[in-house]
């Protein structure tokens, strides 16, 4: 009933270069057509991804947008009607990175999300804990806690236009991957924060994973119950493994 959605974070990788080559490699793989993909260049390449795979059904996304809509002063930002028409579809908000490197709060990933909204794109919202956290079984309360804020704001309906990803900090770029068991288990309780809400809507919202997903482990997280596809980013620089991954969703 939830269509399987496999998205690529290629995060600060890439020159024009190497990105048509990747753009090349991709055309190359088969993909279900059971399955949904879409890929997240850096903004410089869009441009160029968005051109280079039309005819494709690969959707292009940004990996950020700004908190506010339009246009205006704010240097080095790209608002979310500015992503839209360069033909990105989807954003990511909230990744750790941004969460935890650029110090963005709950406040903004809230803004971002629903800037998104307003500008016809689906957010894809990143939500994880630290390793720290989950050792001092903290998990189900930091995710619970950064998933309400955005109901809060949004509202439950919001969530009919959104994806959510769940992405163990500790098991992001680190080569750890949460076992099939421990995904599972915090994306059941997304599902059920949100059902609390709307069971309709909980039932149909698309919860990916990601951290460390690789062609070898895909098939086995991305078969649990609760798990509809993938946010994928190391691998997602290979054509091969990322088609691997697409082909294990469907
Ligand atoms: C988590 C993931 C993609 P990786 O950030 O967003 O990256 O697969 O490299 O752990």
């Amino acid at each position: 009933m939830r269509r399987p959605l496999v998205a690529g974070n290629w995060k600060m990788n890439g020159t024009r270069a190497s990105v048509a080559e990747l753009i090349e490699a991709l055309r190359q793989q088969e993909v279900p057509a059971a399955v949904e993909v879409v890929v997240f260049p850096s903004c410089l390449h869009l441009a160029q991804v968005v051109s280079g795979l039309g005819g494709k059904a690969i959707a292009v996304g940004a990996q950020d947008c700004s908190t506010e809509t339009g246009f205006g002063a704010l240097t080095g930002e790209e608002s979310a009607t500015q992503l839209a028409d360069a033909g990105c579809g989807w954003v990511l908000v909230g990744h750790s990175e941004r969460r935890l490197i650029l110090g963005e709060s709950d406040e903004v990933v809230s803004k971002k999300f629903s800037a998104a909204l307003e500008c016809g794109m689906t957010p894809v919202l990143c939500l994880g804990e630290t390793l720290e956290q989950r050792q001092s079984e903290q998990t189900l309360e930091v995710v619970g806690r950064q998933l309400a804020r955005i109901v809060a704001d949004a509202g439950i309906a919001a969530f009919e236009r959104a994806v959510v990803a769940y992405e163990p900090v500790w098991a992001i770029g680190t080569g750890l991957t949460a076992t099939p068991q421990q995904a599972q288990e915090v994306h059941a309780a997304i599902r059920a924060q949100l059902a609390r809400e709307d069971q309709r809507i909980a039932d149909g919202v698309r919860i990916l994973y990601g951290g460390s997903v690789k062609a070898d482990n895909a098939a086995e997280l991305l078969g649990m119950a609760d798990i509809d596809g993938g946010l994928i980013g190391g691998a997602s620089l290979n054509a091969n493994d990322f088609g691997t991954i697409c082909r294990a969703a469907g």
